[in-house]
């Protein structure tokens, strides 16, 4: 099934994600929608919280170098910590919970992650490159934290006008 996503400013999107503890039937299910969630929306990460869930759950499924998008590439993480950071890298961002909008953010560029897959095995990944990035924009999400909010006082004062201006066009053209 299809969710929908919580877009800013939406409070929800600030609330910080709980530890998940039972690796059932009921995480399997949320799991599956937040896919068919991300890839009709176009996504290539979602963080659970972009759905209304405060669980430390988020999906990646980066493009090949053809741009397609194949279930065998899909990452499920559960319970993900960054365990090692090195390097600095930037990357226009976007996000599902914030259309229509994109900016340079500066992230780590090379990581390792552990985390559980949707049984609770404990896994470990190295990634650099857009993974990378797309890791630590959806961990963010897990403690409440948008792409939006690295941007600097100017940049982000920029984002506020934009944005506001965007809603309002989309009000209109829906009247
Ligand atoms: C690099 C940087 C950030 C991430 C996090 C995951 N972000 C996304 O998956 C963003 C998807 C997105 C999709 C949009 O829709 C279309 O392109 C049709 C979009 O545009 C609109 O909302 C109009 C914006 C963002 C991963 C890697
Ligand atoms: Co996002």
């Amino acid at each position: 099934m299809k969710l929908t996503i919580v877009e800013y400013p939406d409070k929800r999107l600030k609330e910080k994600s709980k530890t998940i503890e039972r690796f059932d039937k009921e995480l399997h299910q949320l799991l599956d929608d937040m896919y068919e969630t991300m890839i009709s929306s176009n996504g290539i990460g979602l963080a659970a919280i972009q759905v209304g869930h405060a669980k430390r759950v988020l999906l990646l499924n980066i493009p090949d170098e053809n741009d397609e998008q194949s279930i065998e590439s899909l990452i499920e993480m559960i319970n993900p910590v960054i365990t090692q950071k090195s390097g600095v890298t930037t990357y226009q961002e976007g996000c599902l919970s914030v259309p229509s909008f994109y900016e340079d953010v500066d992230r780590h560029e090379s990581i390792t992650v552990n985390y559980q897959d949707r049984d609770g095995n404990t896994k470990s990944i190295e990634a650099d490159g857009l993974l990378s990035i797309a890791i630590q924009h959806e961990i963010d999400h897990l403690q409440g934290i948008l792409f939006i909010d690295k941007l600097s006082y100017s940049r982000r004062k920029k984002f506020e006008k934009e944005y506001k201006r965007m809603q309002k066009e989309k009000k209109c053209s829906k009247s």
